[in-house]
C-alpha cells in the first residue's frame, strides 16, 4: 500500500504545539477585540476559504535551461493526486484540482474521479493545452492554435478544447480555463486585428459546446512564448472576448502575466465591476511570468487584490463567483511545501483583508483623507492572523505547522523509495 500522512501523525504533532497556539489566540483576540472585532467570526471565514491547486504543480517545475528534478516525483496523474490529498490534509483549504490535458488525461475518468473522491477532493478547472505539439499530432502549433491562419490548425485546436470539456464532464469539473501562447516574435508576423478575429471565431465553438453550468475562463498574458506580440495579451482584450462570446465567458487573471508595476489589484476591481471576474492563477514574480510562490515576492500586492475581492464579498457584488487557483512551478523548493506555504499565504491575505476597518475606510475616502485611507489598509495588513489561521486548519483536521508535519512524516522519503524515476516522466511546468 502506498505510504499515506495519517489524522493521527498530525494530531501527535499539533498536540506538541496546541497550548502555545491557545495562548497566541487570545491575545490575539483581546487584541481584535479592542478593535471591535470577533476573532472566531474571523476564524470561521478562514474555515470556508478554498483554493485549488495545479496538478502541475505536485511536480518540479524548471525553466528552459535545466530542471532539477526531486525524490519521489508523481509519476502520472493518480500520484499528483495523492500529493494534492497531503496538501489537502495538512492545510484543509484546498480540495479542489485544477487538471491540464492532455498531461493529466486519464485512461478512466471515472476511475480517477472516484480516486480523487475518495481523498475528500474534486476536480475544478480543466485546462487546455494548445501550446505544445503532442506526438503524433497531425498539424503543429508553432505558428498558433486558436487563432492560426490556417483553418485546419484552427480545427485541430478547437476539437482539442471540445474534448477537455467532454472529459471534464465526466471527471465533475464547471469551468474550462483556455490559455493560448498565440502570437508572433517580429514586428509583421502576426495581423493584429484578423488574428483576434480568428479566435473569436474558435472560441464561439468552443462557448457553443459548453454545458449549461460551466463557464470558461479566456486567461491573458503580456508575452511567453512569443516574446513581440501576443493575440490575448492584456485583461482589456481578454474582457473584449468575454463580452463578445456570453453571459459563460470570464476573464482569468494570472498575476504573473502582466508588465512589471501593473496595478493588478485595480484590474481586479474593475473586472468585477464589469462582472466579468473569472477568479485567479495566484502566483508571485520579481520580474517576468515567474511562476514563484504566491505571497513570496510582493505580498502587500496579494493583499490589496483580496482587498478589492472581500470588499466585493461584503458588498454582495451581483454574480461574484471567483475561482481561487494557484499557477506556480516550483523550480528549487519540494512542490508539496510550496503548495502548503501558498495555500497558507492566500488564507493570510484573505483574513487580513477581513480585518480592514471599512467604515474607517470609506470615511478617509469621502474625506480625501490619503494617509487615513492608507493607514487603514497598513493595520489590516500589518497585523499578524497567524494564530487564526491554524487554530482553522487545526479545528478542521488539518495541521498547526503544515510544512514542520509533512517533514515531520517523512512523506517525501516514502515517496521516493515507491516512486523510483522514470526518465522523461515530468509532473511539473518545464
Ligand atoms: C501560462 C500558464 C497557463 C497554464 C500554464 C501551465 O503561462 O499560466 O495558465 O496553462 O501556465
Ligand atoms: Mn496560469
Amino acid at each position: 500500500m502506498p505510504f499515506e500522512l495519517d489524522a493521527e501523525h498530525i494530531a501527535a504533532e499539533n498536540r506538541k504545539q496546541l497550548a502555545a497556539l491557545e495562548d497566541d489566540y487570545d491575545h490575539l483576540g483581546r487584541q481584535l477585540a479592542r478593535r471591535g472585532v470577533d476573532i472566531d467570526g474571523l476564524t470561521e471565514r478562514a474555515l470556508g476559504f478554498r483554493v485549488s491547486v495545479p496538478s502541475w504543480g505536485v511536480g518540479t517545475g524548471g525553466t528552459r535551461f535545466a530542471r532539477f528534478p526531486g525524490p519521489g516525483e508523481p509519476r502520472n496523474v493518480f500520484e499528483k493526486v495523492e500529493d494534492c490529498e497531503v496538501v489537502f490534509k495538512l492545510t484543509r483549504s484546498t480540495p479542489g484540482i485544477s487538471l491540464h490535458i492532455p498531461w493529466d488525461k486519464p485512461d478512466s475518468a471515472a476511475e480517477l474521479r472516484s480516486f480523487a473522491q475518495a481523498r475528500g477532493l474534486y476536480v475544478d478547472s480543466m485546462n487546455s493545452n494548445t501550446f505544445q505539439d503532442q506526438a503524433g499530432q497531425p498539424l503543429s502549433y508553432k505558428f498558433g492554435s486558436l487563432s492560426h491562419t490556417d483553418p485546419a490548425v484552427r480545427r485541430q485546436a478547437v476539437e482539442h478544447n471540445l474534448e477537455c470539456l467532454r472529459l471534464g464532464v465526466k471527471l465533475g469539473a464547471r469551468s474550462h480555463t483556455v490559455w493560448i501562447g498565440d502570437g508572433g516574435n517580429f514586428p509583421g508576423q502576426v495581423h493584429f486585428r484578423k488574428a483576434l478575429d480568428r479566435y473569436l471565431e474558435s472560441m464561439r465553438e468552443i462557448y457553443a459546446a459548453l454545458p449549461d453550468d460551466w463557464r470558461v475562463f479566456m486567461e491573458h498574458k503580456l508575452y511567453e512564448p512569443a516574446f513581440y506580440s501576443t493575440v490575448i495579451n492584456d485583461w482589456g482584450v481578454s474582457y473584449h472576448c468575454a463580452r463578445e462570446l456570453g453571459p459563460k465567458a470570464f476573464c482569468l487573471v494570472d498575476l504573473g502575466h502582466h508588465a512589471p508595476n501593473v496595478n493588478i489589484e485595480m484590474i481586479v476591481a474593475r473586472l468585477i465591476q464589469f462582472g466579468k471576474l473569472a477568479g485567479f492563477h495566484f502566483n508571485d514574480s520579481k520580474y517576468g511570468d515567474d511562476d514563484l510562490d504566491a505571497g513570496s515576492i510582493k505580498p502587500f500586492q496579494l493583499f490589496l487584490i483580496f482587498n478589492e475581492l472581500v470588499d466585493a464579498e461584503l458588498e454582495g457584488v451581483e454574480g461574484f463567483r471567483p475561482a481561487y487557483m494557484l499557477d506556480q512551478s516550483h523550480n528549487v523548493t519540494d512542490p508539496a511545501e510550496s503548495l502548503m506555504a501558498s495555500a497558507v499565504e492566500l488564507l493570510r491575505a484573505y483574513v487580513q483583508a477581513h480585518l480592514v476597518d471599512r467604515a474607517a475606510l470609506r470615511e478617509s475616502q469621502e474625506k480625501c483623507d490619503a494617509l487615513m485611507a492608507l493607514g487603514a489598509l497598513k493595520q489590516a495588513f500589518t497585523t499578524d492572523v497567524a494564530p487564526i489561521l491554524a487554530t482553522a486548519r487545526a479545528r478542521s483536521g488539518g495541521a498547526i505547522d503544515p510544512i514542520g508535519t509533512f517533514r515531520a512524516s517523512g512523506y517525501r522519503k516514502r515517496k521516493a523509495e515507491e516512486r523510483p524515476a522514470r526518465a522523461g516522466v515530468a509532473a511539473g511546468i518545464v
